[in-house]
């Protein structure tokens, strides 16, 4: 009972600042009882005539550390930030490409949702089978919840090629290639109609992980709750990416099923631990919610139990089960069914405390960590015991058989840090850095092992760094590889309140970036707040930027962005004109600065269009846009770059088209006619 009263009062905790929390400022509703006073915020000082750094700093109210911050944070014109960060934009379904540590937005790739600066999903041909290729049937899909973005790696190592990003809403996988930092491809999962948005790839990228989240039946059936436990499976789904390809190939991916637990956040083993693959899971009580009388809350029920599964899969052994043709098939998608699974050693259990979340393997793949959003440690798991503790066997199994290596015997180390431990980063020099959502904080604390030969205690606690407010994920440069950089860390928090001007009630969220270069090992200040008034971003992966190899434009003339190769169709001057067969009527035409070829084109309502233009431009970033209004029209042709777009001219009038770019002194003369006559199409 006194276990229940404590955790209830951190669930109350859980919605508000934590700041609120510690002063004990919350009632019953879980609000903050004093609401920030209006106009209270500090200002940041005035506009000032002020020249010498001293004069400027006074004037502005800024402190010696504020001064600090600024001139580690600050970029000045012409140069280039040393990190870029792909954040999830959350459910504004795009990439954010941040630089670091300037912390400016330098980029949203559209993903999920169409995004019409892009030229994503408005007539575009390749851009809308991109979006098709993620519907669910024949529900169009347009929207998502982003979750966590995933690097390619080559050998654990950031290679700069690929990026991967899931959508818990609808348990898809969106694939953008870093060539031109563009989607390539989505994929629905066809067992499953959500998840936890995890990706994650295998050191090599030969695999991007998907971990599931609420259970359901796989595939999609209706089944009662009554049947949960016999009927709801979780699973955790292995997409197999061809790299020559850029694509990720359906045959031969492959979904495990696991018990209906709430599988969550993964994380691939590297080096030491290749092959093997770690998600935290919740809900081990199977809870089915509260309906009427009967029942508790999710939020209660799913936290009853002190210790949940941390899910371990061989999956080495998964594949070669899978190749061994020893899979089911549910809507066309193979599935390693929890029994074969359980029985062959692919899959094993360890317990782990409590309400777990995150799972992340260190850097050398000898460790992994596990938070407990109602925990106060975080659990460090050693991978050469779960391996000591396999080969041992006689383990026993849960309900659904699967075998349970016990706590004690995978245990390396519990690190005590404070309320509410996430997720863990790490960096060069053998540190940890936990999120603590409850005491809304960056935990610093020291690995042990082959990590500690500084002489400092290992696996203890440093020092903490508050946050405002509640952080979630937490991403330090190339934080989830197999060599971290340190240096930064950015903590993305959930609340912002009183961080920034009042925009209204929907306040956007605060990165905060934190400096990991410090002469002080207990020092880990925060030198810049960045507010993200998109979506709610959810994670981040930091690069080095120089291993981004962007083009600067596409290498041909007449190149499709969705194909990677040159159109051989492709409209080129000289070749542009408009063909008719029958009322089918094919435009050739060619922007480049300032103009459009043809001008002028004139057709029949009821006339089934096909456009084709290229950018024949092969200057950096002579961009052209082609907008036709009244036809929810607009492209973006990069230069080099072709699009088809395919329409009924079913609106008969004058339709001025024109380029949405700023590109010339005579952008605005960059215009065309395209005319609809209102009689019947010829034949
Ligand atoms: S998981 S905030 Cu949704 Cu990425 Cu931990
Ligand atoms: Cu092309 Cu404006």
């Amino acid at each position: 009972m006194k276990r229940h009263l404590i955790m209830l009062g951190l669930a109350l905790c859980l919605p508000v600042a934590a700041s609120a929390c510690r002063r004990g400022d919350v009632d019953t509703s879980g609000q903050p009882k004093t609401a920030p006073e209006e106009g209270a915020a500090p200002s940041g000082g005035e506009a000032t005539s002020a020249q010498s750094p001293e004069e400027i700093a006074a004037a502005r109210k800024l402190s010696p550390a504020d001064v600090a911050a600024a001139l580690k944070t600050y970029m000045p014109t012409g140069r280039h930030d040393e990190y870029v960060q792909f954040a999830s934009a959350g459910h504004g379904g795009q990439i954010l490409a941040i630089g670091i540590p300037s912390m400016r937005l330098l980029k949203v790739i559209a993903t999920f949702a169409p995004e019409p600066w892009q030229g994503y999903g408005y007539g575009a041909k390749s851009t809308e089978e991109t979006l098709d290729g993620g519907n669910a049937g024949d529900k169009e899909l347009r929207w998502a919840d982003d979750h966590h973005p995933a690097l390619s790696e080559t050998e654990g190592d950031y290679d700069g090629q690929f990026l991967f990003i899931g959508d818990k809403a609808n348990s898809r996988v969106a694939v953008i290639d870093l060539r031109d930092f563009e989607t390539k491809q989505i994929v629905k999962n066809p067992i499953s109609n959500i998840d936890h948005g995890g990706m994650f790839v295998t050191p090599d990228t030969e695999w991007v992980v998907e971990g599931g989240q609420y259970a359901t039946p796989l595939g999609g059936a209706y089944a009662p709750m009554e049947e949960y436990k016999e009927k709801y499976r979780g699973h955790i789904t292995f997409w197999k990416f061809d790299r020559a390809a850029g694509r990720i190939d359906m045959a031969k991916s492959f979904a495990l099923e696991v018990p209906p637990y709430w599988q969550d956040l993964c994380d691939s083993g590297k080096k030491v631990s290749n092959g093997w693959v770690f998600c935290n899971s919740i809900n081990t009580e199977l809870a089915t919610g509260k309906n009427g009388d009967e029942g508790a809350f999710f939020e209660s029920g799913v936290s009853q139990n002190d210790m949940d599964f941390m899910h371990v899969v061989n999956l080495k052994k998964a594949v070669e089960l899978v190749e061994g043709g020893r899979t089911t098939e549910i809507n066309g998608f193979k599935v390693l069914g929890l029994d074969t699974a359980a029985k062959e050693g692919a899959l094993y259990f360890i317990p782990e405390p409590k309400s777990p979340h995150g799972a992340d393997v260190t850097p050398g793949g000898e460790y992994v960590v596990v938070g407990g959003k109602l925990d106060q440690n975080a659990t460090v798991y050693s991978f050469q015991k779960i391996q000591d503790a396999i080969a041992a066997g006689g383990l026993e199994t849960d309900d659904y058989g699967v075998p349970i290596i016990p706590f004690d015997k995978a245990l390396e180390a519990q690190v005590q840090l404070g309320l509410g431990p996430l997720h863990t980063q790490f960096d060069d020099k053998g540190f940890a850095y936990t999120s603590l959502f409850l005491d809304s904080a960056v935990a610093k604390w020291s690995l042990g092992g082959d990590y500690r030969k500084d002489g400092l205690e290992p696996w203890a606690l440093i020092t903490k760094t508050p946050t405002q407010y509640n952080i979630g994920h937490l991403a330090s440069a190339e934080g989830d590889t197999v060599s971290p950089d340190g240096h930064y860390l950015v903590a993305m928090n959930k609340w912002a309140i009183d961080r920034f001007q009042n925009v209204g009630p929907l306040v956007p969220q605060n990165f905060q970036l934190l400096d990991l270069d410090q002469p002080q090992v207990d020092q880990m200040p925060v030198i810049y707040d960045a507010p993200i008034g998109i979506g709610e971003p959810h994670y981040a992966q930091i690069i080095k930027a120089d291993k981004l190899k962007g083009w600067e434009k596409y290498p041909e003339i007449g190149f499709d962005p969705h194909t990677m190769a040159k159109d051989p169709d492709a409209p080129v001057i000289g070749s542009e004109k408009v063909e008719r067969d029958g009322n089918k009527v094919t435009i050739h035409m060619t922007a480049v600065r300032s103009h459009f070829t043809p001008e002028r084109v004139e057709i029949n309502k009821g006339d089934e269009v096909t456009l084709k233009i290229t950018n024949v431009e092969q200057t950096y970033d002579a961009t052209h846009g082609f907008a036709v209004p009244v036809y929810n029209i607009n492209l973006s042709l990069e230069p080099g770059e072709v699009q088809t777009v395919e329409f009924t001219a079913d609106t008969a009038g004058v339709f001025p088209f024109y380029c949405t770019e700023f590109c010339s002194a005579l952008h605005l003369e960059m215009l065309g006619y395209l005319l609809v006559k209102d009689t019947p199409a010829a034949q």
